[in-house]
Formats: C-alpha cells, sequence, structure tokens
C-alpha cells in the first residue's frame, strides 16, 4: 500500500464518510485511494466552503469532518474555514497537499509553507514525512480535533510520501472517552455559592451546545429551576418550552435580558467561551460568577469568574443538582422579569409593513420552520435579530457564528446540516453580501440533490456596516451595491427562486419552497431603519429608564 492508501484507511478506521474539497495533482494519489474506499469525495466549487461544511460536521455530530485541499493556493483558501473551526471549537481535519519533499522538480513553483501558516490556526499542524507514521498520526489527530476543546488539526501529505509504498502498518483502533468529572470540593463550593444567591441566573454558553449535552442540561434547569438565558452560540441548548428562558444576550449590554443580568447576584455560567462577543460586562461590583466547563475559564477584561467547576460538565451538573434539588428557596427570584423581557421581543413581529421589518420576518421564519427545523446563519445584521428574536426549542437549531463571525458560511454550513439531516427542514439565512461570497456552492447544492431553502435578505448594501457606520455618527458612504437577479441566478444553477412582493408573502413563499423541496432560493426585501430605531434608540431610552 502507499501513503496515500494508509492515509484513507486511517480515515476509515476513523468512522469517515465523506471528505469535501477541491484536489489538485498533488493529490491524486490520495483521489485514486479514496475511489478504492468506502469515503465519498464531495468536490466543492471553493475550498472555504468545503472547510465550513467539514467544521460544520464536527459541530453538528462531535465526530471530525474532512477537508481537502491541493497545496499552496488551495490550502491557502482553507484558511478562514480553520479559523472558523478553531475559534468555533468545531472538530476538523484538514489535509493538503504538498509538492514532493526528497526532490525539488519543480523548484519552488506553487509551493507555501501551508504548516506554519496553519500552526496559528489550528491546535496541531504536521506535515507527514513517512507513510510509516500515518496511522499513529491520523489518531492524534482525530483524538486532538475531538476532544475537549474541539477544534481543527491540519495534516500535509507530500506527493512523493503520499505515492511511496510501504509495508501494511496497523492501524490504531479508537476507543471513546470519559472525561473526569468536577471535584467533590469543588462541587461542595458551588452548591454553597447557589444556595446562598438571593437571585441566580444560569447562562449558557457556546460550549452548552456540544451535542452530547443537550439532555443532561436540561435536566439541570428543569431540576433547579433557576431561570436562564444564553448567549448567541448556547441557544437551544435547552430543549423544551421550560418556561425559564428569559432571552439570549445578542448584545453586550443595555438590552432587555440585561434587565435580569444586571440584577442577578450569583450567573452559573455553563460552558461559556470567551470568544462569543461579551454576553454581559464584567466590571468590580458585578455579580459572582460561576464558570462550569470542560475546561477552567480564559481570563478576560471582560470575564473573570470566581470560582469554577472543571469537568464533564453532563455528569458533574447533575451532581451538583443532586446536592441542591429543592433545597432553593431563592431559585425562581428573577422569573418575574420573564414576561416583561419576552414580551419587547413580540413588538412589531406581525407588522405588515412592506419592505418587511427584520422582527416580521424572524416570526414568519419561526412560522414556517419545525421545532426541529435547523436554521444556518450567515453573517450580518439579521444575526442579531435571529438571535434575540428566534425562540428554539431543540438543541443546535439556530446555527450561527458568534466567534469567527464570517461572512460565506451560511449557505455551505446549511448545505452540510441538510446532508446529515435529511428529514429535517434546513433554512440558509444570508445578507445579499454574504450569500455572494459562496453563492458558487448553489451548484454543489444542487449536484447533491439537497433539499434546502435560502433566505436572502436584500438590502442591496453590507446593512450591517451601514449601521454601525450611522452608529458612530459617520455620513452614510460606500456600503452600497447592486445584486444580480436572484432569481435568474438560481435557474442558471438549475434551482428555483421567488421574490417576496408583499409582507404577507413572506410565510407562504417559504412553505411553498419547503413543499417544492430540491435547493430553492427565497429573496426578502428588509426594511432596516428598524435597527437604529430599536437597537440604539429604543435600548437607550430603555437604559436610562425613560
Ligand atoms: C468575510 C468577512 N468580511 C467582512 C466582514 C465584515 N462584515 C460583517 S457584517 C458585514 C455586512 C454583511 O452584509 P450582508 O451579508 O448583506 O448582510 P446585511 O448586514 O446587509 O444584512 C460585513 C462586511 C465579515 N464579518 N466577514
Ligand atoms: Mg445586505
Amino acid at each position: 500500500m502507499n501513503g496515500a492508501g494508509l492515509l484513507v484507511a486511517a480515515l476509515e478506521n476513523e468512522g469517515v464518510k465523506q471528505i469535501f474539497g477541491v484536489p489538485g495533482e498533488e493529490n491524486l494519489d490520495v483521489v485514486e485511494a479514496l475511489r478504492r474506499s468506502t469515503i465519498r469525495l464531495v468536490v466543492t466549487r471553493h475550498e472555504q466552503a468545503a472547510a465550513f461544511m467539514a467544521a460544520t460536521h464536527g459541530r453538528l455530530t462531535g465526530e471530525a469532518g474532512v477537508c481537502l485541499s491541493t497545496l499552496g493556493p488551495g490550502a491557502l483558501n482553507l484558511t478562514t474555514g480553520a479559523a472558523y473551526a478553531l475559534l468555533g471549537a468545531m472538530p476538523m481535519i484538514m489535509i493538503t497537499g504538498q509538492k514532493g519533499i526528497l526532490s525539488r522538480k519543480q523548484a519552488r513553483f506553487q509551493v507555501v509553507d501551508i504548516v506554519a501558516t496553519m500552526t496559528p490556526l489550528t491546535k496541531m499542524a504536521r506535515q507527514i514525512v513517512s507513510p510509516a507514521s500515518i496511522p499513529a498520526l491520523v489518531r492524534e489527530a482525530f483524538r486532538l480535533a475531538q476532544q475537549e476543546r474541539p477544534g481543527p488539526v491540519h495534516l500535509e501529505l507530500p506527493e512523493d510520501i503520499a505515492h511511496e509504498e510501504w509495508e501494511d502498518i496497523p492501524l490504531i483502533p479508537p476507543h471513546p472517552i470519559e472525561y473526569p468529572v468536577a471535584h467533590p470540593a469543588a462541587l461542595d463550593r458551588a452548591a454553597e455559592l447557589i444556595r446562598k444567591a438571593e437571585r441566580p441566573l444560569v447562562m449558557l454558553g457556546a460550549a452548552a451546545s456540544r451535542p452530547r449535552l443537550s439532555d443532561a442540561l436540561s435536566a439541570f434547569v428543569g431540576r433547579l429551576q433557576i431561570p436562564f438565558f444564553n448567549t448567541q452560540m448556547g441557544k437551544g441548548s435547552v430543549s423544551g418550552g421550560a418556561g425559564l428562558y428569559m432571552g439570549t444576550a445578542a448584545l453586550s449590554e443595555r438590552d432587555y435580558v440585561h434587565d435580569a443580568i444586571d440584577r442577578a447576584d450569583l450567573i452559573i455560567a455553563i460552558g461559556h467561551d470567551t470568544v462569543e462577543k461579551p454576553p454581559f460586562l464584567m466590571g468590580p461590583h458585578g455579580p459572582t460568577v460561576l464558570h462550569v466547563g470542560y475546561l477552567p475559564a480564559a481570563v478576560e477584561e471582560v470575564f473573570f469568574p470566581h470560582a469554577e467547576l472543571v469537568g464533564d460538565v453532563g455528569p458533574s451538573l447533575r451532581l451538583l443538582a443532586d446536592r441542591l434539588e429543592g433545597r432553593l428557596a431563592n431559585a425562581s427570584a428573577l422569573l418575574p422579569l420573564r414576561e416583561e423581557i419576552l414580551g419587547h421581543l413580540t413588538d412589531r413581529a406581525e407588522e405588515s409593513r412592506f419592505p418587511l421589518t427584520p422582527q416580521r420576518i424572524v416570526h414568519d421564519v419561526r412560522e414556517v420552520m419545525p421545532e426541529d427545523g435547523i436554521a444556518c446563519l450567515d453573517n450580518g445584521m439579521y444575526k442579531i435579530w435571529f438571535a434575540r428574536n428566534y425562540r428554539t426549542r431543540v438543541a443546535n437549531t439556530l446555527l450561527l457564528d458568534n466567534a469567527l463571525a464570517t461572512m460565506g458560511a451560511g449557505l455551505p454550513s446549511a448545505m452540510m446540516a441538510a446532508m446529515l439531516h435529511p428529514g429535517r427542514r434546513v433554512l440558509a439565512v444570508c445578507g445579499d453580501g454574504g450569500f455572494m461570497m459562496n453563492a458558487q456552492e448553489l451548484e454543489t447544492a444542487v449536484r447533491l440533490k439537497l433539499n434546502l431553502v435560502v433566505l436572502i435578505f436584500e438590502d442591496k448594501a453590507y446593512g450591517m456596516i451601514r449601521w454601525k457606520q450611522a452608529v458612530d455618527h459617520f455620513p452614510d458612504f460606500g456600503m452600497t451595491f447592486d445584486n444580480p437577479d436572484f432569481v435568474a441566478f438560481a435557474r442558471a444553477h438549475k434551482a428555483n427562486g421567488r421574490r417576496v412582493e408583499s409582507a404577507d408573502g413572506l410565510a407562504p413563499a417559504l412553505e411553498a419552497a419547503f413543499q417544492e423541496g430540491g435547493v430553492q432560493l427565497v429573496i426578502v426585501p428588509v426594511d432596516y431603519s428598524e435597527n437604529a430605531r430599536v437597537l440604539v434608540d429604543e435600548l437607550h431610552r430603555h437604559s436610562l429608564g425613560t
């Protein structure tokens, strides 16, 4: 077997079912080994999309997704995806080609030091220098990518090592790992803090969305009856309409949910990852914060917990609840604020203005999406509206990126969700800017026969930056553009497209798109004057108490 064959056998050994990417000539031995394997090669139209898809596979399953590229230019196109997976804690393996390392028949043509490029963007970046090292290196790569805190790993396979014949080497079988549970002393200290709290509040952060955690979190919240809010990436991690949800901290301060946060004397921050835009700002007079996580907390200017419960989060929370269940007199002290906070989120949700308000769009999307439907967001102004206003009841049903916050990931992440969950409704939500950053993948989605609706917010602008420009009192300048005819664009890709022409037209358009199946674009004109009206003026007045 050659090096490529060994690599592909090692990937099969890890349970890999598909690899996304764009091969180059340096990968041809790998491509040939894939052809003979059980692994499907899914070519995309840009490596960045392949990386976003592989990362989303890791995010949704806990098992690393795999992407592939050639050397130099192709590998460089994976870097944004690497950063997306690194900041977002998504397990992913990137395999890139390279010219031969034992001789240099093409001098430095296309040669870039990709291992050095990937080093700060990954948990590990290695060049494979001998087929003999492949089984151990691949096992190590998956172990590192998947274990807490998950992230990307890069392996570079030079073409001569890929081609080199070697004896068969035994593969290393993977095994499940249970993490250690929090120390009893830490559990006692945490229980004491919570018992003494007068106004406790639970915060669910990004790590709360790990696929394996959702049942344990729901049980914890249900047993203790402490109200909770979540960060953007912690959204949906408690299932069921627990009646304890207080809102999502999409902004760092002054939003309605901060009425509860500002009054809390203890915040139990479960799985908070400071890659997210801060859900609240700690200061010298703020609440006590208890960090609960797989790993110790990172200390930041705005986040410096006073106590920590470190260990496997699910079992640790069960032990914590065992110490506290039925003994918390003040568990629900902040719950009376709930109605008022959530009430604001329905403002203008049914207004019939056209172009539509963002609140109306979020409302109508929720109507059309079943509880287990998955909405995958790109990055733009609408992300704040979805984070604040879209209610989730099933874990990982609103996928958004509040870590790298890159544009361009909405469509590829939705494609991956649609591949993993063919029986569920999957919606990509994009701006007219972000959609165009990976619009070429419509062809991939059609070729893969995915059922997928892409909702495009059309404001003919980089709306989010235009909003910030206005908030900061800069003149309106430089942020507008024109769009292609998106309906024709969809048709050109053998997909279908429809424009929403009235306020009442959105929900039926989405419903029809889902019913028809296949790849569907729905273009909705949006009125972003609401951004300043609500997110600046109204919240400012609210924070002043006027
Ligand atoms: C790759 C990338 N480039 C630039 C940015 C900065 N940025 C954040 S939001 C945004 C505008 C997004 O425009 P659009 O997708 O049309 O969404 P809108 O805000 O208009 O709804 C920009 C340029 C980014 N986050 N990622
Ligand atoms: Mg836009």
